[in-house]
Formats: C-alpha cells, structure tokens, sequence
C-alpha cells in the first residue's frame, strides 16, 4: 500500500489528485499539504516547501514512501516575478528531492510544454528535442527535468514525470497560467454566453481534461521501471487547439455563444513561444500513456458540470 504526501494540494491539479488518491489508496495513506490552511478531511499540514525542514519533518511523521511534488507558481505569474519564481519552483524542488533522497521515496514532479521555446520544432514537438526556453517558468521547468535525472542517476531516487499541456477542469481554477483562458471560456459562456480571449486566433497550445491527467499520473508511477527508457518528463497531450476551436466546440452545445479577442501580450509572448502539438509516442510506448477526452467530449462534460456547480 502506498502513502503519498502532496505538496500543493489544493492548487488546480492537487484538488482533484487528492480526491484520486484517497479512493484508490485510502484517505489516511494521502498526506495532503499546501501554504495555505484549508479544510480537508483527511491529513493535513500546512507547508511551504521553500522550508525543507519541515517538508522533511512531515514527510517522517507520517512515514510516507512517496512524494508528489505539485507545489510552484506558474508561467505568467512566474515572468511577473521570475526570483520569486526561481526560489518556490526551484527550490521547492530541491527540498523535496533531497527529502526523496534521505528517505528513499518515490517521486513525481510535472514538467510542462513551457520548458520547450522558440527554436523547438512546434509541430509534432518530439520527446527528445531542442529546449532552449525564454520564460523563468521554462528555465525552472527543464532545470527541474535534469535535476529528477539527476537525482535519478547519481542517487537512484525513483523519479518520474510528464510534461503537461494546458489542463482544463471544473473543480479548482488554474492561477496564473498562460493557458488559464481554456478554463475561463467554458465559465463565462454558462455565465454570459461569450468569451474575450487574451490569447490571440490561430495560437495553438496542447491542453487536456484533467481526468486524463490524473490517469496519467497514477499510470506513470505504477509502471514497470524496466519499461522506463525516459523517466522524467515525458511529452503528454490529449488536444491541439486555438481559442476559435473551443469557440467552435462550444457553440455545438451553444449556438449563441460568442467569442472575441483583447490580446494580452505578456502572456501571448509566452503562448508564441510553445509548441504547436507536442508528440506522446514515448508515453504510451513505455507506460502505455492514451488520453480518452478530445475537445468535444470535454467541451460537453466542462459544459454540463459547469452548469450543474452553478444552479
Ligand atoms: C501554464 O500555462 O503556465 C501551465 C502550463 C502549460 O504549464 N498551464
């Protein structure tokens, strides 16, 4: 039986990643942890993981054998403050790593499609490219990458991770991404039936429902390591699309619906400098990564869950 403890537990992916792990390990063996203090019904303790000590203190208590590390402030938050950026995100990193490697736990941390840049091959974006990003979040996130394969090879620590898309869900909001717009379009069309998008037309980013992305996770860390050619990192996505793609998708469920631009150029630099598509063969061959929402089944569930939260 596994005992986890999370980091970043009530951000947009430890929301949900919690609720997953509680039914498929049980509540007690999900050591939840986040800054802030936040009602939850099974263990819970409040952590900023710039504070190693303390990580390390808790990951003991509760003598968990593995780690999820989710805590770190995304891309367009991180370019606003890009030193406050490096410290949570890299050294919250370390912290935990170096927690992983005292007690010899398991780890996963995400990577993201922003630790890839302008010179990568946008389209099809292979496992194994060119990484040469322009954001602080892009430097944090390959610095982490080698820094897991690092400890991966120099400790043994087992670690494992996948490079994320724009994740989309109806339970906790993203803050402080580029890719939040795909979120906020499918709240404002139940509440106004239109959207002002920040991202501009034709901008394509990779995205995913979270349900695959939770999968994606469990899956990951109950692979077989003799399988694992990658280990950390691996390139993950479900969607390719553009602002008027979930438009379109929308408005099969909701002729009415209208979309418009306002262009925010801080966080449009950053979308431009992402890939297109990015290629998942090396997930599913090693641990048999398949997304199993497209745009429109999760434009419908977004949609009629969005709607079910708000009556
Ligand atoms: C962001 O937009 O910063 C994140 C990501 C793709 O890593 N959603």
């Amino acid at each position: 039986m596994k005992k986890i403890l999370v980091t970043g537990a009530f951000g947009q992916i430890g929301s949900e990643l919690v609720t997953k792990l509680c039914d498929l390990y049980g509540t007690e063996n999900v050591i939840a942890t986040d800054i802030k203090e936040v009602e939850h019904s099974g263990p819970f303790e409040q952590l900023d993981v710039t504070d190693g000590k303390r990580l390390f203190e808790i990951a003991k208590k509760y003598k968990v054998d593995t780690i999820m590390h989710l805590a770190a402030l995304l891309s367009a938050t991180a370019e606003k403050m890009p030193q406050k950026a490096w410290d949570i995100n890299m050294g919250g990193l370390v912290n935990a790593l170096e927690v992983a490697k005292e007690l010899d736990l398991q780890f996963f941390t995400p990577s993201s499609i922003g630790a890839f840049g302008p010179a990568t091959p946008k389209d099809n974006t292979p496992q194994d490219t060119i990484q040469r990003p322009t954001t602080m979040y892009g430097v944090n996130k390959v610095s982490g990458e080698l820094l897991c394969d690092y400890y991966y090879h120099r400790f043994g620590v087992d670690t494992r991770g996948v490079r994320f898309p724009g994740l989309i869900s109806y339970v906790a909001p993203p803050g402080g991404g580029t890719t939040d717009y795909a979120v906020e379009i499918y709240y404002e069309a139940i509440k106004n039936k239109a959207y002002t998008s920040y991202i501009a037309e034709r901008t394509y980013m990779d995205m995913m429902y979270m349900p695959d992305a939770l999968e994606a996770i469990v899956q990951l860390m109950e692979a077989d390591p003799s399988k694992l050619k990658h280990r950390n990192a691996f390139n993950i996505s479900a969607i390719s699309a553009a602002p008027e793609d979930f438009a379109k998708s929308i408005q099969t469920y909701m002729p009415e619906f209208q979309l418009d631009y306002d262009v925010d150029p801080a966080r449009q630099q950053i979308a431009d400098s992402w890939p297109n598509k990015i290629d998942s063969t090396a997930a599913t061959e090693e641990w048999g990564f398949k997304a199993t929402y497209d745009l429109d089944k999760m434009t419908k569930d977004m949609l009629e869950k969005i709607a079910a939260k708000q009556k």
